[in-house]
């Protein structure tokens, strides 16, 4: 029996990145992963045990597991990380709240239940994290911005004051959003995008300055 165990779903490289933050917080020794490979089943991910597939899931919390991380993180895992999210809390866990110890939180910003705030990430004043975010290393969400459930914000990704971001949204590695601009409900900004107007739900944006390429369920 483990006490205010962690379980961490996915074993992959975004769990390895969670896993190393767990360590840094001392949670590590508490923790557990499940992943969907049986290949993985039973081997260790920096040190974390991983026992097994989302079928362990309901037995968690009687273990003594309280609290979770979805811990996959790809362009298109919005909707796996959506159904993991609901599925362990319908399995009686707690979404926790990641803040990487050298990351950097405003005293007045919010974080949603289930956000993960990386190495480097800046959270300025006001901003609002929704629900199941990450907020992956050196990531920049500057003050008013508003980000809604499962967002991912890629590496060094900027948001300047006042953006309004919505759910399911990927923000490639190192793009800018210039200030007070809408993103829309799932659309996908390229790797490096500068954006400077707002972007419709399910566009695929990309380039300096960024334009529609598609949209993102194509
Ligand atoms: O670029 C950066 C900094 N990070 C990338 C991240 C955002 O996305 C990283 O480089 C990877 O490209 C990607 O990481 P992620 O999401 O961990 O993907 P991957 O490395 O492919 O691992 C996904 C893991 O999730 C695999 O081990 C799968 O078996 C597992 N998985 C897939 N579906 C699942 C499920 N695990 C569970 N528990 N349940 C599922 O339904």
């Amino acid at each position: 029996m483990v006490a205010d165990g962690v379980v961490l779903i996915g074993a992959g490289g975004h769990a390895r990145v969670v896993a190393d933050a767990l360590h840094l917080l001392g949670w590590a020794e508490r923790a557990v992963v499940l992943d969907a490979s049986p290949q993985l089943h039973g081997t260790r991910l920096l040190g974390i045990r991983v026992a097994g597939g989302d079928e362990l899931l309901p037995r968690m919390k009687s273990e003594g597991f309280t609290r979770f991380f979805v811990a996959v993180g790809g362009i298109r895992a919005f909707g796996l990380r959506r159904r993991l999210f609901e599925a362990a809390v319908q399995a009686g866990l707690e979404p926790g709240i990641l803040r990487h110890p050298a990351s950097v939180l405003a005293g007045s910003a919010k974080l949603g239940a289930g956000s993960q705030v990386l190495a480097g990430a800046i959270v300025n004043a006001c901003a609002e994290i929704g629900e199941n975010v990450i907020l992956n290393s050196g990531s920049i969400v500057e003050h008013d911005c508003w980000i809604g459930a499962d967002v991912h914000i890629a590496p060094r990704a900027c948001l300047a004051g006042g953006v309004r971001v919505g759910r399911q949204v990927h923000i490639g590695a190192g793009a800018t959003i210039c200030e007070n601009l809408q993103i829309g409900d799932r659309a996908i900004v390229g790797a490096g995008a500068v954006v400077i107007r707002d972007v419709p739900p399910e566009a695929v944006v990309a380039g300096v300055p960024a334009k529609a390429i598609r949209r993102s369920g194509s």
